[in-house]
């Protein structure tokens, strides 16, 4: 008998016990579907921002006219659209910025621009020695939108062939994203490292 009531009681331990796993599972699906879905949300958010059309009166408010290299820099430069023009300019063709969330939000014929690198070259990075080559540029919009790069990426890499600073989209002077916009024409989504009212690059050493 006694025995008997020793097996009954392992059973139903046993029992209740698997019913408590399965509570448990099926908590964290639900905790898992919560986040899906909370994930979902807020991609739809950004698409939404994204898609969101500047008005006039923030475009004007942000307009930046000039861009300043700064930084670990031997020679600062503040940039304009006719200090670029007076540089090596490059003509790109058929730029297409994709959002991250995949949507396509601009396409330009033709723009105009000049290499970040060539840029760069001219505000000469303060490098002390040959292994000093950890920096990191940021470049920076009026909105505190920005976009960074690092050295190796600019220096010895592609990339550095595919980074510009326009000053000049499909014939025409950039208007309401002005007065220049630097792009990274290889990235796979062009929309985050796109930045307009560019208003500084910025150099800087890891420490
Ligand atoms: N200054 C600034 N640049 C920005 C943004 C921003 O909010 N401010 N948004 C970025 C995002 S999320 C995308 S997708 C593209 C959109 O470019 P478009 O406005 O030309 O479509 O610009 C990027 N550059
Ligand atoms: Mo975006």
């Amino acid at each position: 008998m006694k025995t008997f009531i020793i097996i009954g009681a392992i059973i139903l331990s046993s029992f209740f016990g698997a019913c408590d796993n399965t509570n448990k599972q099926e908590q964290k699906i639900t905790a898992e579907a919560g986040a899906e879905n909370k994930t979902a949300t807020k991609n739809q958010m950004n698409k939404d921002a994204c898609l969101m059309p500047v008005s006039a009166e923030d475009s004007a408010k942000y307009i930046s006219k000039k861009a300043e290299v700064k930084g670990e820099v031997e020679n600062p430069l503040i940039l304009t659209v006719d200090s670029l023009k007076k540089m090596n300019v490059a003509t790109i063709e058929n730029f297409v910025v994709v959002c991250q969330s995949g949507g396509n939000m601009k396409e330009d014929k033709t723009c105009k621009g000049v290499l970040l690198k060539d840029i760069l070259e001219k505000a000469k990075i303060k490098q002390q020695n040959h292994k000093d080559r950890n920096f990191y540029i940021v470049a920076r919009a009026t909105d505190n939108y920005k976009a960074t790069f690092s050295w190796a990426e600019i220096f010895n890499n592609p990339t550095g062939d595919n980074v510009y600073v326009l000053f000049e989209e499909n014939g025409r002077p950039i208007k309401t994203q002005g007065d220049m916009i630097l792009i990274c024409k290889n990235d796979i989504k062009t929309g985050p490292r796109h930045v307009y009212w560019l208003k500084s690059i910025e150099v800087n050493r890891v420490d």
